[in-house]
């Protein structure tokens, strides 16, 4: 079948909106009519050239829509169940998804080959040439062939528009707060970077009890929308890594945050250091953010790690059981206890994909972008 989708040729180039040919899912897939999707900073990733990704590909991977036709072999979903894609699939049975760790499971192996889990491909370009599908889901499209095993069902009612951003950057965040540590009552947490991610870990922190939230941003109409989500402090960053560190320090007595949360994942060393040396001795630095492919490493001093005994950890989805956490979050958001709204800027058309990526880059200019389908 043809779908109009937006096709990234190369690095750095603008993506092209096209009709490209879709293949029927196979075994274990579904072919999936899209109603949304967020534009996540993993993308703006790849067109900038920064992680090893096999191109032509077609983008996106936090997205949701209505199941149109499944292929053989599938029994969790039926045409026109509404679902969530995830941009990890989990097999649930691998060692790892054994280990109450479906984030790391085996499956990801697979994740930047640009291929289906089979090896194969389902898409192609009109004229017939070689297209890669990128973490399984492809959303900048308006049909796609997804695993069953990256989808969440969600009941018909659930608008998706909305919760299509836990597919990807609202459950990261939030989960990296709720599920990496268990930020608890009367915690005092640090979070560099005030953008679709970190929103997310300021709003689990509030949930969950944290009586201090400092905020840290290059943007001030970023902390503006920091203290809607639950930020009770917030902070300028101006890129003098000393200033904002004593900042924090004067707000936490002197010793630092409980958490230090690193949610951007560009230009790391001063975020890294930020959010590093603004953590408690004993306390955690928790790296949100992933970085260019071959950034060498991060600015942690070996002197004060151990001296101080602090932890520092990476995290990938928030570390979220994301089956049966998303589904958790989608209840919390239909009783008004979860924000999502708020986080979403605007709402653009495929043929309107550049402009979010350029408001991306501007990063003042909105928390996240969404793609209307529908
Ligand atoms: C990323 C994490 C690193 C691999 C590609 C996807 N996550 C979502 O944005
Ligand atoms: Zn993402």
């Amino acid at each position: 079948m043809k779908s109009k989708a937006a096709i990234l040729y190369e690095p750095n180039a603008p993506l092209v909106i096209e009709e490209i040919e879709i293949d029927p899912p196979q075994a274990g897939e579904l072919l999936v009519k899209m109603s949304a999707t967020g534009i996540c900073h993993s993308d703006l990733h790849v067109i900038q050239g920064d992680w090893p990704v096999p191109m032509p590909t077609v983008l996106g991977h936090e997205g949701a829509g209505v199941v149109e036709q499944v292929g053989e072999g599938v029994t969790r979903f039926n045409k026109g169940d509404h679902v969530i894609l995830t941009f990890l699939p989990a097999c649930g049975h691998c060692q790892w998804c054994h280990r109450g760790k479906p984030n790391l499971c085996d499956l990801g192996a697979l994740l930047l080959s640009g291929k289906m889990l089979d090896g194969s491909s389902r898409i192609k370009t009109a004229g017939g040439g070689e297209l890669n599908h990128w973490l399984f889901i492809s959303t900048f499209s308006e049909y796609s062939v997804v695993p069953e095993l990256s989808a969440v069902k969600v009941a018909g009612d659930v608008p998706l528009e909305k919760v299509c951003l836990l597919g990807c950057g609202a459950t990261t965040g939030f989960g990296a707060a709720w599920r990496t540590v268990q930020v608890g009552p009367g915690d005092s947490v640090l979070v560099v970077g005030a953008g679709g991610l970190g929103l997310n870990t300021i709003q689990a922190a509030a949930i969950s009890g944290a009586s201090k939230i400092i905020a840290v941003d290059i943007h001030e109409e970023k902390l503006v929308l920091a203290k809607k989500f639950g930020a009770t402090h917030t902070i300028v960053n101006n890129h003098d890594v000393t200033a904002v560190v004593g900042q924090v320090m004067e707000l936490t007595e002197g010793v630092g945050a409980d958490y230090g949360f690193e949610v951007v994942g560009e230009d790391t060393d001063e975020t890294i250091a930020i959010a590093f040396n603004g953590t408690v001795k004993g306390g955690t630095t928790v790296i949100v953010g992933v970085a260019k492919a071959d950034t060498p490493g991060i600015p942690v001093s070996p002197f004060v790690l151990p001296l101080f005994a602090k932890t520092v950890k990476g995290t990938l989805f928030g570390n979220a059981q994301f089956q049966y956490d998303i589904p958790k979050l989608v209840g919390l958001y239909m009783e008004g206890k979860m924000k999502i709204d708020e986080l979403i800027g605007q709402e653009l058309t495929l043929e309107q994909v550049n402009k979010g990526f350029d408001d991306m880059r501007a990063g003042n200019k909105v928390a996240r972008s969404v793609i209307r389908f529908d």
